[in-house]
């Protein structure tokens, strides 16, 4: 089911109608992260996902056979250096123009004015706003389009003063890039709050930067549609743009789907699981699931384990051997990818204290690790470990008291159940041989 919203507009709008699609942040030809990197089908994958959204999206503008296309900001990822990506931009605006679909797009941070090192050929259905801005009137249609470029990289000022006012007796939609009130430790771009822009009188603002989807009003619309196909685990969930239909004095967005890969966290609850088979049946059975709920044809997983389980040393000791079973279990479902597997596993209270001397030795380590002389000399060790790295490292690994005592914490646990496990492998291979 999509998402559909309406509003009624309090003036005259022609018997006309006027419908287009609103998307942002295509960010084309991204480079890979890093670790997409490790597996050669996702990279293969995800490598040409932001062309074959991109594609969809206008496969959707011909099918619905929409008014216009409206792209704001971030088209391209950075300054343009390559020519495949020109020439694909090219091949793409051209199928919209033999249609007769107009395109409105400003440029965001990524692909502002100044970041243009190629120019790009574009056909004459496509206006770019420039840093300037200005006012598209389609009077016909008893539309106004308004748009502003970003002319460099940064925009630290609001840029909402750069807009007209809206035009008299036309439905007015607004075009902007912005990190709208910022988000703390981000950079603001072009700043401004809802409020300021919901009096300013358009009736649709189309904006872009952001990379979540968020509808923040509906009188008049004020719509992040969010990035059309995300490209990491970061950026998981369905993705999609809105389809926006102005008529009878209303506006009416849907929401339509068009990532080619989705990222997903599938979170698998061992709770009780006490056999490695279960486990894996678990794994199986959430997967499918995920799969039917997924919008696009691939699925990329982050496969998350939960819960308390008896298999948690198990788990700690063969989580390569649980991965190859993701995998697996992956390749028999069709385009599903893991990307990786999240151990988060608890130990189950009855499988800590039973008579292995193992488990006796670790609950120790446990209770050591906590025993505040012993933190101290773990901490002075970890002091002059820290000052022999090169400051770059060091900065990683915390520059302040805080930070240092909270890497402390997390590498005796993680060392302590380590420990246990390398034993518990070491018994296993003893009682083998
Ligand atoms: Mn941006």
């Amino acid at each position: 089911m999509v998402a559909q919203k309406q509003i009624t507009l309090n003036k005259h709008f022609k018997e006309n109608m006027f419908r287009f699609i609103h998307t942002a942040d295509i960010h084309l030809d991204s480079p890979l992260k890093s670790l997409a990197l490790r597996n050669h089908q996702i990279a293969e994958l995800l490598g040409g996902a932001t062309r074959r959204a991109f594609e969809k999206i206008i496969d959707l503008c011909l099918d619905e056979h929409v008014d216009a296309l409206i792209i704001a900001g971030d088209l391209y990822d950075r300054d343009l250096r390559s020519m495949k990506t020109a020439a694909f931009l090219g091949r793409q605006m051209r199928r919209l123009d033999e249609a007769n679909i107009r395109v409105f797009m400003i440029r965001g941070n990524h692909d502002s004015e100044l970041s243009i090192t190629q120019h790009l050929d574009f056909p004459p259905n496509v206006h770019v706003f420039t840093g300037h801005g200005g006012v598209e009137e389609l009077r016909d249609l008893g539309v106004a389009i308004h748009g502003v470029s970003y002319a460099k990289r940064q925009a630290p000022e609001s840029l909402l003063p750069k807009y007209r006012q809206p035009v008299p007796g036309l439905v007015n939609i607004g075009i902007m890039h912005t990190s709208l009130a910022g988000t703390a430790g981000h950079d603001v771009y072009a700043p401004c709050t809802i409020k300021d822009l919901v009096s300013h009188g358009f009736d649709y603002w189309a904006l872009g930067h952001i990379h979540q989807r968020q509808i923040y009003s509906e009188n008049p619309f004020v719509v992040m549609p969010g990035i059309p196909q995300g490209r990491d685990i970061g950026e998981a969930g369905p993705k999609s743009v809105m389809l926006v239909e102005v008529s009878n004095m209303s506006i009416r967005i849907e929401e339509r789907f068009v990532a080619d890969a989705e990222f997903r966290r599938v979170e698998v609850d061992l709770t009780d699981v006490a056999e490695w088979q279960m486990a894996v049946a678990e794994l199986r059975k959430t997967l499918k699931k995920t799969q039917e709920a997924a919008k696009a044809r691939n699925l990329i997983c982050r496969i998350i384990l939960l819960g308390r389980s008896p298999l948690y040393w198990r788990f700690r000791r063969d989580a390569d051997l649980f991965e190859a079973e993701a995998h697996d279990a992956a390749q028999q479902l069709d385009n599903v990818f893991v990307d990786g597997v999240n151990n988060h596993i608890n130990p189950s209270p009855n499988s800590t204290f039973d008579a292995d001397p193992i488990d006796e030795l670790g609950d120790l380590m446990v209770k050591v690790a906590k025993d505040s002389s012993f933190c101290s000399k773990a901490a002075s060790f970890l002091e002059t470990f820290l000052s022999t790295l090169t400051p770059e490292l060091r900065d990683r690994y915390g520059v302040n008291q805080d930070s240092s005592e909270s890497i402390l914490q997390h590498l005796l646990s993680e060392g302590t159940a380590d420990v246990i496990s390398s034993l518990k492998r070491s018994q296993t291979k003893s009682e083998i041989n």
